[in-house]
Protein backbone atom coordinates (compact mmCIF):
# COMPACT_ATOMS: atom_id res chain seq x y z
CA UNK A 1 0.00 0.00 0.00
CA UNK A 2 1.39 3.39 -0.77
CA UNK A 3 3.22 4.66 2.04
CA UNK A 4 0.84 8.20 2.09
CA UNK A 5 -2.59 6.39 1.92
CA UNK A 6 -1.26 4.53 4.85
CA UNK A 7 -0.63 7.49 6.86
CA UNK A 8 -3.65 9.19 5.87
CA UNK A 9 -6.12 5.91 7.31
CA UNK A 10 -3.65 6.55 10.61
CA UNK A 11 -4.05 10.09 10.59
CA UNK A 12 -8.10 9.25 9.82
CA UNK A 13 -8.22 7.01 13.00
CA UNK A 14 -6.14 9.22 15.40
CA UNK A 15 -9.29 11.84 14.23
CA UNK A 16 -11.96 9.31 15.71
CA UNK A 17 -15.07 11.78 15.90
CA UNK A 18 -16.74 13.17 12.42
CA UNK A 19 -19.81 15.73 11.41
CA UNK A 20 -21.61 13.90 8.84
CA UNK A 21 -23.66 16.48 6.64
CA UNK A 22 -26.60 15.58 4.59
CA UNK A 23 -27.86 18.38 2.70
CA UNK A 24 -29.75 19.25 -0.05
CA UNK A 25 -32.78 20.66 -2.34
CA UNK A 26 -34.91 18.01 0.19
CA UNK A 27 -34.54 20.19 2.96
CA UNK A 28 -36.96 22.63 1.48
CA UNK A 29 -39.80 19.56 2.22
CA UNK A 30 -38.43 19.30 5.46
CA UNK A 31 -39.45 15.79 5.34
CA UNK A 32 -36.06 13.86 5.44
CA UNK A 33 -33.53 12.83 2.33
CA UNK A 34 -35.73 10.21 1.13
CA UNK A 35 -38.79 12.52 0.25
CA UNK A 36 -39.27 12.04 -3.63
CA UNK A 37 -39.10 8.13 -3.19
CA UNK A 38 -41.08 8.05 -0.31
CA UNK A 39 -44.22 10.54 -1.63
CA UNK A 40 -43.32 9.32 -5.32
CA UNK A 41 -42.29 12.33 -6.17
CA UNK A 42 -41.92 12.49 -9.99
CA UNK A 43 -38.46 14.20 -11.27
CA UNK A 44 -41.10 16.69 -13.14
CA UNK A 45 -42.31 17.87 -9.66
CA UNK A 46 -38.99 17.65 -7.69
CA UNK A 47 -36.30 19.10 -9.94
CA UNK A 48 -37.59 22.36 -9.82
CA UNK A 49 -37.47 22.54 -5.94
CA UNK A 50 -33.79 23.30 -7.38
CA UNK A 51 -35.22 26.97 -8.02
CA UNK A 52 -36.57 27.90 -4.82
CA UNK A 53 -33.29 26.62 -3.00
CA UNK A 54 -31.28 29.96 -2.03
CA UNK A 55 -29.77 28.88 1.97
CA UNK A 56 -29.05 32.74 2.38
CA UNK A 57 -27.75 32.18 5.87
CA UNK A 58 -24.98 28.80 4.88
CA UNK A 59 -21.94 30.28 6.42
CA UNK A 60 -19.04 27.53 5.58
CA UNK A 61 -16.45 29.03 8.51
CA UNK A 62 -19.24 28.97 10.93
CA UNK A 63 -20.19 25.41 10.39
CA UNK A 64 -16.57 24.76 10.30
CA UNK A 65 -15.95 26.26 13.58
CA UNK A 66 -18.82 24.44 14.78
CA UNK A 67 -17.63 21.19 14.27
CA UNK A 68 -14.30 22.26 15.91
CA UNK A 69 -15.72 23.08 19.02
CA UNK A 70 -17.59 20.01 19.12
CA UNK A 71 -14.14 18.08 19.04
CA UNK A 72 -14.78 16.84 15.66
CA UNK A 73 -12.10 16.16 13.17
CA UNK A 74 -13.11 15.71 10.08
CA UNK A 75 -16.77 16.36 7.89
CA UNK A 76 -18.61 13.98 5.54
CA UNK A 77 -20.80 16.39 3.67
CA UNK A 78 -23.32 15.03 0.65
CA UNK A 79 -21.84 15.94 -2.93
CA UNK A 80 -24.90 14.35 -4.47
CA UNK A 81 -26.97 12.40 -2.66
CA UNK A 82 -29.97 9.48 -4.58
CA UNK A 83 -32.31 12.36 -5.80
CA UNK A 84 -28.97 13.79 -7.85
CA UNK A 85 -28.65 16.83 -7.41
CA UNK A 86 -25.42 18.07 -7.13
CA UNK A 87 -24.44 19.98 -3.73
CA UNK A 88 -21.06 21.38 -6.23
CA UNK A 89 -20.25 23.19 -9.58
CA UNK A 90 -20.52 19.70 -11.63
CA UNK A 91 -19.19 20.04 -16.01
CA UNK A 92 -21.48 17.30 -16.02
CA UNK A 93 -25.10 18.18 -15.16
CA UNK A 94 -27.29 21.13 -14.70
CA UNK A 95 -28.83 20.18 -11.85
CA UNK A 96 -27.04 21.67 -9.41
CA UNK A 97 -26.15 24.19 -6.70
CA UNK A 98 -24.78 26.92 -9.03
CA UNK A 99 -27.98 27.11 -11.16
CA UNK A 100 -29.88 27.90 -7.77
CA UNK A 101 -30.79 31.54 -6.74
CA UNK A 102 -27.77 30.64 -4.38
CA UNK A 103 -25.83 30.30 -7.32
CA UNK A 104 -22.47 30.17 -4.60
CA UNK A 105 -20.76 26.39 -5.03
CA UNK A 106 -20.84 25.51 -1.46
CA UNK A 107 -18.08 22.54 -1.32
CA UNK A 108 -15.55 25.37 -2.81
CA UNK A 109 -16.59 27.18 -0.29
CA UNK A 110 -16.18 24.30 2.54
CA UNK A 111 -13.38 22.87 1.31
CA UNK A 112 -11.44 26.53 2.19
CA UNK A 113 -12.98 26.53 5.49
CA UNK A 114 -11.99 23.31 6.22
CA UNK A 115 -7.94 23.99 4.66
CA UNK A 116 -8.04 27.04 6.62
CA UNK A 117 -8.89 25.35 10.80
CA UNK A 118 -7.13 22.12 9.51
CA UNK A 119 -10.24 20.05 9.11
CA UNK A 120 -9.98 16.68 7.32
CA UNK A 121 -12.79 17.00 4.16
CA UNK A 122 -14.94 13.78 2.73
CA UNK A 123 -17.50 13.67 0.41
CA UNK A 124 -20.45 11.83 0.41
CA UNK A 125 -21.66 10.29 -3.22
CA UNK A 126 -24.59 8.64 -3.94
CA UNK A 127 -23.99 6.49 -7.17
CA UNK A 128 -27.36 5.56 -7.18
CA UNK A 129 -29.23 7.75 -8.48
CA UNK A 130 -33.55 8.09 -9.00
CA UNK A 131 -33.32 11.21 -11.58
CA UNK A 132 -30.77 10.22 -13.92
CA UNK A 133 -32.58 9.05 -17.44
CA UNK A 134 -29.38 6.76 -17.86
CA UNK A 135 -29.46 4.79 -14.65
CA UNK A 136 -32.69 2.64 -15.70
CA UNK A 137 -31.37 2.37 -19.24
CA UNK A 138 -28.22 2.96 -20.20
CA UNK A 139 -26.13 1.64 -17.52
CA UNK A 140 -22.66 2.24 -19.68
CA UNK A 141 -23.47 5.77 -20.14
CA UNK A 142 -24.59 6.62 -16.63
CA UNK A 143 -21.14 4.55 -15.39
CA UNK A 144 -19.27 7.10 -17.21
CA UNK A 145 -21.27 10.13 -15.76
CA UNK A 146 -21.11 8.82 -11.96
CA UNK A 147 -17.05 7.99 -12.34
CA UNK A 148 -17.11 11.16 -14.05
CA UNK A 149 -18.62 13.08 -11.14
CA UNK A 150 -16.38 11.22 -8.79
CA UNK A 151 -13.43 12.45 -10.49
CA UNK A 152 -14.03 15.96 -10.70
CA UNK A 153 -14.84 15.84 -7.14
CA UNK A 154 -11.42 14.64 -6.81
CA UNK A 155 -9.78 16.77 -8.96
CA UNK A 156 -11.49 19.98 -7.90
CA UNK A 157 -11.40 19.96 -3.96
CA UNK A 158 -8.49 17.41 -3.36
CA UNK A 159 -10.78 16.27 -0.74
CA UNK A 160 -9.07 13.96 2.26
CA UNK A 161 -11.74 10.97 1.03
CA UNK A 162 -14.94 9.63 -0.81
CA UNK A 163 -17.70 8.16 0.97
CA UNK A 164 -19.98 6.04 -1.66
CA UNK A 165 -23.46 4.96 -0.27
CA UNK A 166 -26.13 3.65 -3.12
CA UNK A 167 -24.34 0.64 -4.45
CA UNK A 168 -26.68 -1.69 -2.74
CA UNK A 169 -29.55 -0.91 -4.71
CA UNK A 170 -27.63 -3.33 -7.51
CA UNK A 171 -25.48 -5.85 -5.15
CA UNK A 172 -24.91 -8.78 -6.88
CA UNK A 173 -21.49 -8.79 -8.68
CA UNK A 174 -20.92 -5.52 -7.07
CA UNK A 175 -17.43 -4.51 -7.98
CA UNK A 176 -17.98 -5.83 -11.98
CA UNK A 177 -21.53 -4.05 -12.03
CA UNK A 178 -20.31 -0.51 -10.75
CA UNK A 179 -16.53 -1.18 -11.97
CA UNK A 180 -15.82 0.15 -8.74
CA UNK A 181 -11.62 -0.95 -8.78
CA UNK A 182 -11.32 1.19 -12.34
CA UNK A 183 -12.73 3.77 -10.54
CA UNK A 184 -10.24 3.98 -7.22
CA UNK A 185 -7.65 3.36 -9.51
CA UNK A 186 -7.99 6.29 -11.13
CA UNK A 187 -8.77 8.39 -8.24
CA UNK A 188 -5.52 7.08 -6.69
CA UNK A 189 -3.72 8.44 -9.77
CA UNK A 190 -4.66 11.80 -8.99
CA UNK A 191 -4.73 11.33 -5.45
CA UNK A 192 -2.67 8.07 -4.15
CA UNK A 193 -3.54 9.37 -0.25
CA UNK A 194 -7.11 9.30 -0.52
CA UNK A 195 -9.48 7.11 1.26
CA UNK A 196 -12.38 5.43 0.06
CA UNK A 197 -15.64 4.55 1.97
CA UNK A 198 -18.26 2.39 0.52
CA UNK A 199 -21.35 1.90 2.45
CA UNK A 200 -22.44 -1.10 0.42
CA UNK A 201 -23.06 -3.50 3.50
CA UNK A 202 -21.29 -6.10 2.28
CA UNK A 203 -17.03 -7.39 2.82
CA UNK A 204 -14.74 -4.02 2.16
CA UNK A 205 -12.78 -4.59 -1.39
CA UNK A 206 -9.21 -4.33 -1.47
CA UNK A 207 -8.55 -1.01 -2.61
CA UNK A 208 -11.66 0.17 0.22
CA UNK A 209 -10.36 1.86 3.19
CA UNK A 210 -13.07 2.83 5.82
CA UNK A 211 -16.15 0.30 6.84
CA UNK A 212 -19.04 1.56 7.75
CA UNK A 213 -21.52 0.68 10.11
CA UNK A 214 -24.82 2.64 10.06
CA UNK A 215 -26.89 3.16 12.89
CA UNK A 216 -25.23 0.46 15.07
CA UNK A 217 -22.08 0.35 17.13
CA UNK A 218 -19.49 -1.89 15.10
CA UNK A 219 -20.14 -5.59 15.47
CA UNK A 220 -23.83 -5.48 15.73
CA UNK A 221 -26.39 -5.58 13.22
CA UNK A 222 -29.50 -3.89 15.01
CA UNK A 223 -31.13 -2.47 12.05
CA UNK A 224 -30.46 -4.91 9.05
CA UNK A 225 -27.75 -2.49 7.60
CA UNK A 226 -24.63 -4.39 8.90
CA UNK A 227 -24.25 -8.27 8.38
CA UNK A 228 -20.71 -8.12 7.87
CA UNK A 229 -18.20 -8.68 11.37
CA UNK A 230 -15.79 -5.78 11.39
CA UNK A 231 -12.95 -6.23 8.79
CA UNK A 232 -9.12 -6.25 10.60
CA UNK A 233 -7.68 -4.52 7.35
CA UNK A 234 -10.20 -1.64 7.58
CA UNK A 235 -10.90 1.60 9.46
CA UNK A 236 -13.94 1.15 11.17
CA UNK A 237 -16.63 3.66 10.92
CA UNK A 238 -20.42 4.30 12.70
CA UNK A 239 -22.46 6.96 11.26
CA UNK A 240 -25.41 7.88 13.18
CA UNK A 241 -27.72 10.14 13.39
CA UNK A 242 -28.68 12.87 16.18
CA UNK A 243 -32.31 11.99 15.56
CA UNK A 244 -33.75 9.45 13.60
CA UNK A 245 -33.10 11.22 10.45
CA UNK A 246 -29.98 12.14 8.26
CA UNK A 247 -31.62 14.75 5.87
CA UNK A 248 -33.24 17.77 7.71
CA UNK A 249 -37.20 16.40 9.57
CA UNK A 250 -38.86 19.06 11.01
CA UNK A 251 -41.11 16.23 12.64
CA UNK A 252 -38.16 14.16 13.95
CA UNK A 253 -38.00 15.45 17.43
CA UNK A 254 -36.13 12.03 18.56
CA UNK A 255 -32.72 13.78 19.43
CA UNK A 256 -30.59 11.48 21.31
CA UNK A 257 -29.53 12.94 24.89
CA UNK A 258 -25.83 14.30 25.18
CA UNK A 259 -24.94 11.51 27.57
CA UNK A 260 -25.83 9.13 25.30
CA UNK A 261 -23.98 10.57 22.31
CA UNK A 262 -21.23 11.06 23.97
CA UNK A 263 -21.06 7.25 25.35
CA UNK A 264 -21.80 6.27 21.70
CA UNK A 265 -18.59 8.66 20.99
CA UNK A 266 -16.92 6.38 24.23
CA UNK A 267 -18.18 2.83 22.66
CA UNK A 268 -16.92 3.53 19.06
CA UNK A 269 -13.72 4.06 19.97
CA UNK A 270 -13.81 1.12 22.64
CA UNK A 271 -14.70 -0.74 19.61
CA UNK A 272 -11.33 0.91 17.39
CA UNK A 273 -13.70 2.68 15.53
CA UNK A 274 -14.51 6.70 14.59
CA UNK A 275 -18.27 7.58 15.32
CA UNK A 276 -19.30 10.06 12.16
CA UNK A 277 -22.07 12.09 13.87
CA UNK A 278 -25.49 13.61 11.28
CA UNK A 279 -26.53 16.95 10.79
CA UNK A 280 -29.26 17.95 8.53
CA UNK A 281 -28.54 21.34 7.90
CA UNK A 282 -31.94 23.42 7.46
CA UNK A 283 -33.39 25.00 3.83
CA UNK A 284 -31.82 28.62 5.24
CA UNK A 285 -28.37 26.49 5.69
CA UNK A 286 -28.32 26.72 9.19
CA UNK A 287 -27.88 23.57 11.80
CA UNK A 288 -30.89 23.35 13.91
CA UNK A 289 -30.55 24.49 17.38
CA UNK A 290 -31.13 20.61 19.13
CA UNK A 291 -28.19 19.28 17.37
CA UNK A 292 -26.07 22.30 17.85
CA UNK A 293 -26.55 22.32 21.23
CA UNK A 294 -25.79 18.14 22.08
CA UNK A 295 -22.48 18.56 19.48
CA UNK A 296 -21.41 21.66 22.17
CA UNK A 297 -21.76 19.43 25.08
CA UNK A 298 -20.03 17.10 23.29
CA UNK A 299 -17.19 19.41 22.26
CA UNK A 300 -17.15 20.40 26.47
CA UNK A 301 -16.71 16.62 27.17
CA UNK A 302 -13.91 15.93 24.77
CA UNK A 303 -12.11 19.23 26.24
CA UNK A 304 -11.50 16.99 29.35
CA UNK A 305 -11.28 13.74 28.01
CA UNK A 306 -10.08 14.44 24.75
CA UNK A 307 -7.30 11.82 25.40
CA UNK A 308 -9.28 8.83 25.85
CA UNK A 309 -10.98 9.35 22.72
CA UNK A 310 -8.40 10.52 19.89
CA UNK A 311 -5.48 8.74 18.88
CA UNK A 312 -6.45 6.16 21.03
CA UNK A 313 -6.75 2.16 19.92
CA UNK A 314 -9.93 0.12 21.63
CA UNK A 315 -10.68 -3.63 22.02
CA UNK A 316 -9.15 -3.79 25.52
CA UNK A 317 -11.33 -6.03 27.46
CA UNK A 318 -13.78 -8.37 25.91
CA UNK A 319 -17.02 -7.03 27.56
CA UNK A 320 -17.43 -4.17 30.28
CA UNK A 321 -20.89 -3.61 32.24
CA UNK A 322 -19.39 -0.70 33.26
CA UNK A 323 -19.23 1.17 30.29
CA UNK A 324 -16.03 0.55 27.92
CA UNK A 325 -12.06 0.92 27.61
CA UNK A 326 -9.58 2.39 25.28
CA UNK A 327 -5.94 2.46 25.45
CA UNK A 328 -2.73 4.51 24.61
CA UNK A 329 0.79 4.44 25.15
CA UNK A 330 1.12 3.47 28.74
CA UNK A 331 -2.24 4.53 30.06
CA UNK A 332 -5.49 2.64 30.24
CA UNK A 333 -8.44 4.68 29.86
CA UNK A 334 -11.84 3.42 32.13
CA UNK A 335 -15.17 4.67 30.89
CA UNK A 336 -17.47 4.21 33.54
CA UNK A 337 -21.32 5.32 33.48
CA UNK A 338 -22.55 2.05 35.21
CA UNK A 339 -21.33 1.92 38.74
CA UNK A 340 -22.01 -1.46 39.76
CA UNK A 341 -23.63 -1.56 43.07
CA UNK A 342 -20.70 -2.83 44.98
CA UNK A 343 -19.57 0.36 44.21
CA UNK A 344 -16.02 -1.35 43.41
CA UNK A 345 -14.85 -2.17 39.85
CA UNK A 346 -12.69 -5.32 39.13
CA UNK A 347 -10.98 -5.27 36.16
CA UNK A 348 -8.59 -7.93 34.92
CA UNK A 349 -5.28 -6.31 33.86
CA UNK A 350 -2.07 -8.10 33.02
CA UNK A 351 0.23 -4.84 33.57
CA UNK A 352 0.89 -3.43 36.96
CA UNK A 353 -0.99 0.18 37.57
CA UNK A 354 1.18 2.63 38.86
CA UNK A 355 -1.56 5.63 39.04
CA UNK A 356 -5.34 5.76 39.21
CA UNK A 357 -6.55 9.48 38.20
CA UNK A 358 -9.92 11.01 37.16
CA UNK A 359 -8.87 12.32 33.36
CA UNK A 360 -11.04 15.34 33.84
CA UNK A 361 -9.88 16.46 36.86
CA UNK A 362 -6.68 14.12 38.14
CA UNK A 363 -8.01 13.41 41.56
CA UNK A 364 -6.68 9.96 42.78
CA UNK A 365 -8.80 7.11 42.89
CA UNK A 366 -8.12 4.10 45.92
CA UNK A 367 -6.96 0.85 44.38
CA UNK A 368 -5.49 -2.71 45.05
CA UNK A 369 -3.56 -5.09 42.87
CA UNK A 370 -2.86 -8.59 43.05
CA UNK A 371 -1.80 -10.25 40.02
CA UNK A 372 -3.75 -9.30 37.20
CA UNK A 373 -6.69 -8.61 38.93
CA UNK A 374 -7.29 -4.84 39.88
CA UNK A 375 -10.18 -3.69 42.46
CA UNK A 376 -10.83 0.41 41.89
CA UNK A 377 -13.37 1.70 44.72
CA UNK A 378 -16.00 4.35 43.31
CA UNK A 379 -17.48 7.25 44.66
CA UNK A 380 -21.40 6.52 45.55
CA UNK A 381 -22.24 8.97 42.73
CA UNK A 382 -19.73 9.56 39.63
CA UNK A 383 -17.95 12.87 39.28
CA UNK A 384 -19.77 12.77 35.49
CA UNK A 385 -22.90 10.95 35.36
CA UNK A 386 -22.56 11.35 31.75
CA UNK A 387 -19.41 8.95 31.17
CA UNK A 388 -16.45 9.42 33.68
CA UNK A 389 -13.11 8.45 32.48
CA UNK A 390 -10.44 6.77 35.34
CA UNK A 391 -6.84 6.97 33.63
CA UNK A 392 -4.72 4.15 34.60
CA UNK A 393 -1.05 4.96 33.98
CA UNK A 394 0.46 1.36 33.74
O1 LIG B 1 -30.18 5.78 1.73
C1 LIG B 1 -29.09 6.33 2.46
C2 LIG B 1 -29.58 7.27 3.50
O2 LIG B 1 -30.31 8.32 2.91
C3 LIG B 1 -28.38 7.85 4.25
O3 LIG B 1 -27.54 8.57 3.35
C4 LIG B 1 -27.60 6.69 4.91
C5 LIG B 1 -26.37 7.24 5.61
O4 LIG B 1 -25.48 6.22 5.88
N1 LIG B 1 -27.20 5.74 3.90
C6 LIG B 1 -28.26 5.19 3.06
C7 LIG B 1 -29.11 4.19 3.80
O5 LIG B 1 -28.35 3.01 3.99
Amino acid sequence: MDKRRQQARENFRKMRFGMFVHWGIYSLLGRGEWVMYHEKIPPSEYKPLMERFNPHLYDAEEWVKLAKKSGMRYITITAKHHDGFCMYDSELTEYKITNTPFKRDIMRELAAACRKENIALLFYYSPLDWQHPAYKTDWDTYTRYWHGQVIELVRKYRPYGIWLDGCWDKPEKLDETWKLTDLYRTIRTINPAILIANNHHQKPLPDEDIQTYEQDLPGENTVGFNPVPPDDNAIIETCMTINASWGYNANDTQHKSPAQLIRILAECAGRDANLLLNVGPKPDGTIQNEHRERLLEMGEWLRDNGASVYSTRGKVFSSCEWGTATRRDNHIYLHVWKVPSSNTLLIHLPLQVKTARWLATGGTLRYQQQGDKVTLHLPSSLPDSRNSVIDLEV
